[in-house]
């Protein structure tokens, strides 16, 4: 079969060296980086590290070979979401410093079989590493796992694959934290934290989508909340076309809404339109993850008064940095490793970071953007 030429970028990078360092007796691990300030408490938890693994030897960079045997490989949800294009640009980040070769196919919207062919495609020709981000987890999981089987190291990020199909889950944010925020952003939009809310999420199967609106269920039991009522789940897929009729549905249908709550790039950006143009700005507001550069004009209107997220960068600088690890065996995907990644950009992610339940890296908490904040943000932070 000859190589499949995936239109994206590619970056070799051999002859660098890599400088991924397991953390050993304290003595090798950096400074963690301050989270932002405003970032909650609750994620701190989750960063506890576990048992500290012994140190490892530095491998060199010739451990990494180049496209002739696949590289790593990283597919994202859809490739016409800027949030994804952003976290690859993390990705190659990593790869200028760490070694390896980086590519990316390129697939539009929400399609889990084009994810399944690309996993198939870059398995045959040999990947070293896939770094993939599942729209549908269950869909996906034989093809991963026949990679896995065949030697390639399978790295999650942002969304998780189904456990058993991926060697480490690169988590974004926690997923607990992340829920109860959206909830209190609600509250905070909400004149009195009360009236009706509506969710528009992505996919419907999507596992962080998902994970986010079961912990805002969870946190609207809470009493502080009793004056939010939760009207429906709306699932935009990630495609700003559905995202916006979904949005006007959900206003048709719910006359008192007062909250939309988005936790998808694309799917606040589309209800942010909308509520604009229809003119509801100070009656409905939007709330949600989105990145600060789509975001920062409905702050500053009124529409979006709160939204949160994560560093995009980071998590594909990191991401790839675990694939790099798994692949040289410096990371073997045990529960309780801890590992540190020179050269992280980090201003979100916390270090040193530990492989925890379920083989899963979460970065560090949520962190909420206003319009206090917003200026600062949108520039250095490469979201
Ligand atoms: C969308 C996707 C992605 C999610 C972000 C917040 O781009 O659904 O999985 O993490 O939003």
């Amino acid at each position: 079969m000859s190589r499949l030429v995936f239109r994206g970028f590619s970056r070799a990078a051999a002859g660098m060296a890599l400088v991924i360092v397991l953390a050993g007796c304290g003595s090798t691990v950096p400074t963690p980086t301050t989270p932002p300030a405003t970032a909650t408490a609750t994620a701190a938890a989750t960063t506890t590290p576990l048992e500290v693994a012994s140190a490892s030897a530095v491998a060199s960079a010739e451990t990494i070979t180049g496209p002739a045997t696949g590289g790593f490989i990283v597919i994202p949800k859809q490739s016409n979401n800027p949030y994804f294009d952003v976290a690859y640009e993390g990705a190659q980040d990593a790869a200028g410093v760490l070694g390896g070769d980086v590519s990316a196919p390129r697939t539009s919207g929400g399609d889990q079989t084009k994810q399944m062919w690309m996993i198939q495609t870059a398995t045959n020709q040999g990947a070293q590493a896939i770094i993939i981000a599942p729209n549908d987890p269950t869909g996906d999981a034989p093809a991963l796992q026949a990679a896995m089987a065949a030697g390639v190291k399978v790295v999650g990020f942002d969304s998780s694959p189904v456990p058993g199909s991926y060697n480490v889950f690169v988590e974004p944010v926690d997923t607990a934290a992340m829920g109860g925020t959206l909830v209190q952003m609600a509250c905070d939009e909400a004149p009195g934290c009360t009236g009706e809310i509506a969710i528009l999420s992505a996919a419907q199967n999507a596992t962080d989508q998902n994970g986010w609106i079961a912990a805002m269920q969870t946190t609207l039991t809470s009493s502080k909340y009793a004056g939010l009522k939760l009207d429906g789940v709306y699932y935009g897929n990630d495609d700003p076309t559905i995202s916006t009729r979904q949005t006007q549905a959900m206003l048709a249908a719910h006359p008192n809404l007062k909250v939309i709550v988005a936790p998808t790039t694309v799917g606040i950006v589309a209800a942010a339109q909308v509520v604009t143009a229809k003119k509801k700005t100070g009656r409905v507001f939007v709330t949600g993850i989105g990145t600060p550069q789509d975001m920062a004009v409905y702050v500053k209107s009124g529409v979006a008064p709160e939204f949160a997220t994560w560093n995009a960068t980071d998590l594909g600088y990191v991401a790839y940095a675990v694939a790099v690890g798994l692949v040289t065996g410096q990371i073997k995907g045990n529960v309780g490793e801890t590992f540190t990644v020179p050269s992280d950009p980090s201003p979100h992610g916390t270090q040193p970071y530990t492989i925890g339940a379920g083989n899963v890296v979460v970065l560090g908490p949520p962190f909420v953007f206003d319009a206090q904040n917003i200026d600062q943000y949108i520039n250095p932070f490469g979201f």
